[in-house]
Formats: structure tokens, sequence, C-alpha cells
């Protein structure tokens, strides 16, 4: 199996990207943002909790989601690999990731981290927000987002340099150049 992870701020291209990269390498796609958000669209016990959260830009408690992972990865047995975007967000969901996958005999391959400048951050997510009527895309809750993925999400880079993991992509300019630079290193790696 291979297993990536994209990782970035909010507003980072992490959804963007993540179409291009499982049309290329065949990967199934677990976005637990977009899962989170169809649980609250059909307003189901895990959505309404999540609600909560999500509106004011901080993290769904880790249990609710490494719980919600778990399900998903036992539901799709046989898949040629996972592109896990917006998971992991806290060490405590990496090192669970880590246990799952090693359960099913797999590991992280390697874990893509898009840099983008806080200001592009902000002014995609504003741009966004404009149509989505997504509650998190506003200023207010942007600025938490920002704030939550420095102090909570940020500090898993550590955790997935250490043992080599950690590929630094160029998040900035056209969604094309920035595919290329994330098919370059995948390209390269062996697996
Ligand atoms: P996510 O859905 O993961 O939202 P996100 O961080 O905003 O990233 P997203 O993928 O949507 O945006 P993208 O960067 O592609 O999470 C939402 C919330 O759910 C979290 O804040 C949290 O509360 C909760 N949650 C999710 N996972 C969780 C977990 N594991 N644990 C706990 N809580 C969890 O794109 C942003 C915008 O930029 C788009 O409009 C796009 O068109 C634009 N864009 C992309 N690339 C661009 C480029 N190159 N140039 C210009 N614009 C670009």
């Amino acid at each position: 199996m291979l297993n990536i992870v994209i990782f970035g701020a909010p507003g980072s291209g992490k959804g963007t990207q993540s179409q291009l990269i499982i049309e290329k390498y065949g990967l199934h796609h677990i976005s637990t943002g977009e899962i989170l958000r169809e649980e609250i669209e059909n307003k189901t016990e895990l959505g309404l909790i999540a609600d909560e959260y999500i509106s004011q830009g901080h993290l769904v408690p880790d249990q609710l989601v490494i719980d919600m992972l778990s399900n998903l990865l036992d539901k799709h047995q046989g898949v040629k690999g996972f592109l896990f975007d917006g998971f992991p967000r806290t060490l405590a969901q990496g090192e669970a990731l880590d246990v799952l996958l090693r359960e099913k005999g797999s590991s992280v391959a390697a874990v893509l981290s898009l840099t983008v400048n806080e200001e592009e951050l902000t002014q995609r997510l504003l741009k966004r927000g404009q149509d989505s009527g997504r509650s998190d895309d506003n200023i207010e809750t942007i600025k938490e987002r920002l704030n939550v993925y420095r102090s909570q999400t940020e500090p898993l880079k550590n955790y997935y340099r250490k043992n080599g993991r950690l590929f630094k992509v160029q998040g900035e300019g056209a969604v094309d150049e920035i595919f290329e630079g994330i098919m370059e290193t995948l390209d390269h790696l062996t697996f």
C-alpha cells in the first residue's frame, strides 16, 4: 500500500492538490474536513458535535476523529493506498495513524508539507468564504484556525521529520506548478 499524507495550514491547497494526486496515483482520498462537513449537513450525532468546534475554528476532539478514521480504514480494505487530507492534525492523531496502519501491515510513506505564507492563506480563505457558505471561512475564525494550526498541528512536522518522512513542497503559485512539485517529490521516492 502507498499511503501519503498531504499536510499544511488551512487554505494551503490540501483539498485542491488532493484531487490531482488521487487521479494520477490511484489512491483513495480521505478528507476528514469533507466527511465532518457531510456529517454536519446530515445533522448526525457526530455532525452536531463537530459543528460546535468547526464554526469556532477549533479542532474536533481527537478521539472522535480517530474513531471515524479507523472505521474508514476498515471499510476500504484492498485499496492501492490512501491519501490522508487534513488528518493527522495533532500529535495524538499522528501516533494513532501509525498504530492503525501498522495493524494492517502498512505505514505512512511520505508527508507532503505545503508551504504558503499567512497573508496568502487568509486571502484564499476569505475569497472562498464569499461563495462557499462555510461557517469557518470568515476573518475571526480564519485567525483562530491559523492559531490552532501553529500550536497544535505544525509541531507534527517534527514527528515526521525525525524519521525522514517529511517532504516540503512549494504551495504558492499556480495549481499546476504546485502539482509538478508534488509529482517530482513522489516520483523520486522509492517505496
Ligand atoms: P479542512 O476541510 O481540512 O479545511 P482546510 O484546512 O481549510 O483546507 P481545505 O482543504 O478545505 O482548503 P484548501 O487548502 O484546498 O478542515 C476544516 C475543519 O474541519 C478544520 O478547521 C477542523 O475544525 C475540522 N477538522 C478537519 N480534520 C480534522 C482533524 N483531523 N481533527 C480535528 N478536526 C478536524 O483550499 C483553500 C482555498 O484556496 C480554496 O478556495 C482553493 O480554491 C484555494 N486555492 C487552492 N490552491 C490555490 C492556489 N494555488 N492559488 C490560489 N488559490 C488556491
